[in-house]
């Protein structure tokens, strides 16, 4: 066994993980294992983590995973996420889902969360459908691209998660790609141990829905095609909007700092203690 896969072992349950539910190939496994990667090389103890997910093909990481899980409804991990983390604000939240979980049943617990700038780091993998289900169009699916529910091309304009998250207010936005699996563990690791609402895109592969209905190809083909149309983001500052036309750019998109919501609501929470404990001291001393 590599050193690689010697630290993703460490953190995968025994039992659960094998055999899994994604396809030979699929870039699921990459981005899973870019993350436990971010994770260990984090130093955090597998107690102080929760992942967090919601229904699809993506939403099975945390099932095989060894921190505090929890696989939740189609559409609402940030929600759970969000009670997590103001029940526990030393926990480390992660969510990870896909695009169609994030975006479309999810989208307005993505935009809230970003907005209230919740100290969670939001994990999107972006493989432009709804894979678990039968290949049904996402708000990702690219304008024309063949989707199961759109057999005649999408005909609805596409959301750019990094984009709608750094719009909406998140603090810390990047996009990596399965293909750059070492790049994406760093984004991860910035993103993990960043305060406020940190996103991380993960360009992925459906090969089984998206590639076979558009016909893009095997998973490998799928993959490299990430390499061709990734531009670093210092690379794409030299460039010009036409010649990055048919590209997206990678590395860190976006970094700010503002107030976040868990720190604001200790604030309120310390506040309205010690004032109750001094009107108490108040009342036992007259
Ligand atoms: C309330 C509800 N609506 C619909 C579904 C069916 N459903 C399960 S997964 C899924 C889509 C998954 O797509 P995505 O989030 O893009 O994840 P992927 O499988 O591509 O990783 C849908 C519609 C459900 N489980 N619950
Ligand atoms: S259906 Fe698509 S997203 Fe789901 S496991 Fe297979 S290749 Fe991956």
């Amino acid at each position: 066994m590599d050193q690689m896969s010697n630290v993703t072992h460490k953190y995968l349950r025994p039992k659960k993980s094998f055999p899994n539910v994604w396809c030979p190939g699929c870039g699921i496994g990459i981005a899973m294992g870019a993350m436990i990667r971010a994770i260990d090389g984090l130093g955090l103890d597998k107690n102080q983590v929760a992942v967090v997910s919601g229904i699809g093909c993506t939403a099975r990481i945390p099932v095989y995973l060894d921190f505090n899980t929890l696989h939740t409804t189609h559409g609402r991990p940030l929600a759970f996420a969000t009670g997590v983390k103001l029940a526990n604000p030393k926990m480390k939240v992660i969510v990870v889902s896909g695009d169609g979980d994030l975006l479309a049943i999810g989208g307005n617990h993505f935009i809230h969360a970003a907005r209230r700038n919740m100290d969670i780091t939001c994990i999107l993998v972006n493989n432009y459908i709804y894979g678990m289900t039968g290949g049904q169009y996402s708000p990702t699916t690219p304008f024309k691209k063949l989707s199961s529910t759109g057999p005649y091309g999408m005909i609805e304009q596409s959301f750019d998660p990094a984009e709608l998250a750094r719009t909406a207010g998140a603090t810390f936005v990047a996009r990596g790609t399965v293909f750059h699996a070492s790049q994406l563990s760093r984004l991860m690791s910035q993103a993990i141990n960043r305060h406020g609402f940190s996103f991380v895109e993960v360009i992925s592969n459906c090969h089984t829905q998206y590639g076979r209905l558009n016909r893009e190809g095997s998973a490998v083909k799928m993959i490299q095609w990430q390499k061709d149309h990734a531009v670093p983001v210092s690379v794409a500052a030299k460039k010009t909007p036409e010649e990055l036309e048919d590209k997206f750019i990678t590395g860190v998109l976006y970094e700010q700092e503002k107030p976040g919501y868990v720190e604001e609501y200790q604030k309120i929470i310390d506040r309205f203690s010690r004032e109750s404990t001094e009107s108490m001291v108040r009342v036992t001393e007259s």
